[in-house]
């Protein structure tokens, strides 16, 4: 319907006819479409759609690129929770997408902050991997958020494995700040998958001060406005970030040999001193490298260790 509409004016009979449908199916839709906040103006010549809503399921998926359903909440909990319950049910290739959360959840059961105005998904997929490969899901979906905060013109960049962040200030006040973290989560036996849930958190279109300030987190407002867009254009078109995000993901995802390249080019833990606290103790060294499916290497006084899971902090050169 809303192909149609958008090479229109189209008449209700030849939507009809082009849809296969009765008028009154047609009529239905148009009244479906105006609730979802589609403009969509009877004039003449017919039907002409005049807007799209700024955020919403029906405007993620119109022009989408990429074969997901959205399913869209005005709140809830968690998309996690949400997409788990879908799995469940059987559901894939499905996107839970909610204007704010109530319970949102970081990795080890932290509390993830998601006020409204930010950006908080879930995709559900049923890849054909090895449980052991899922952590490259984790990678894409990084670095199509980065790509898609660089396409809104903040230089995002990624810290091992899965946070997003900014550079804020010079010279010794230089430091990074939290965009975006990513919560994956599956089942499956030993050698193959189930389902996997990527829960994708970005702080959007709020300011810096709506986050505890200890998560030392950042929004792309805050960003754009720091770089010279004055308030009134400092927000970021969700619906075309979620489009381009849920694009470069489904691309990777066809294509995971991709997804390494792509990380290094917007990595910044590659090359810095880290101290990465693993489950089997604490690695201190210059990280050099990421394999697959997202191991860090980093070179110790003692040696190269591969870290494949851990809480990663950037070092200055003195620590
Ligand atoms: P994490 O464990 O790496 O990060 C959690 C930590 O980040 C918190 O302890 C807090 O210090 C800080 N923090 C909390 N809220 C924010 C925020 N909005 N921005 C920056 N820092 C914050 C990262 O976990 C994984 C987060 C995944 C979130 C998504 S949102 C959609 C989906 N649903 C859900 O419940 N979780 C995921």
């Amino acid at each position: 319907m809303l192909d149609a509409l958008s090479d229109g004016p189209v008449t209700g009979p030849e939507l009809a006819e082009q849809l296969d449908v009765s008028r009154a199916a047609v009529w239905k839709h148009v009244e479906a479409l105006r609730e979802a906040d589609f403009e969509v103006e009877g004039t003449d010549e017919g039907y002409v759609l005049q807007s799209i809503p700024e955020y919403g399921g029906a405007a993620i998926e119109y022009g989408l690129e990429a074969p997901f359903e959205v399913e869209f909440h005005d709140s809830l909990g968690s998309t996690n929770e949400r997409a788990r319950e879908l799995a469940a049910d059987g559901a894939t290739d499905t996107v839970v997408v909610a204007a704010e959360q109530t319970g949102g959840r970081g990795r080890l059961d932290r509390e993830w902050s998601s006020p409204a105005g930010g950006v908080w998904l879930s995709v559900l997929c049923r890849p054909d991997l090895p449980p052991a490969q899922v952590p490259v899901y984790t990678l894409a979906a990084a670095v199509a958020v980065t790509r898609a905060a660089r396409e809104a013109g903040v230089e995002a960049r990624i810290k091992w494995p899965n946070d997003v962040l900014v550079p804020v200030g010079d010279g010794e006040d230089a430091e990074e700040r939290k965009l975006c973290g990513i919560l994956t989560e599956m089942e499956g036996e030993a050698d193959r998958v189930s389902w996997v849930v990527v829960g994708i958190g970005v702080n959007v279109n709020f300011d810096e001060s709506d986050l505890p300030p200890e998560a030392n987190a950042t929004t792309l407002r805050a960003a754009r406005e720091r770089a010279g867009h004055g308030a009134d254009e400092a927000d970021v078109p969700r619906r075309l970030f979620v489009q381009r995000l849920l694009e470069t993901f489904d691309e990777l995802r066809a294509a995971p040999e991709r997804v390494l390249p792509a990380w290094r080019e917007y990595a910044s833990t590659l090359g810095r001193r880290v101290r990465v606290e693993t489950p089997g103790g604490e690695v201190v060294g210059e990280a050099v490298d990421i394999e697959f499916p997202g191991t860090l290497v980093v070179e110790t006084d003692e040696g190269t260790r591969r870290v494949s899971a851990g809480d990663c902090e950037h070092l200055r050169p003195a620590e």
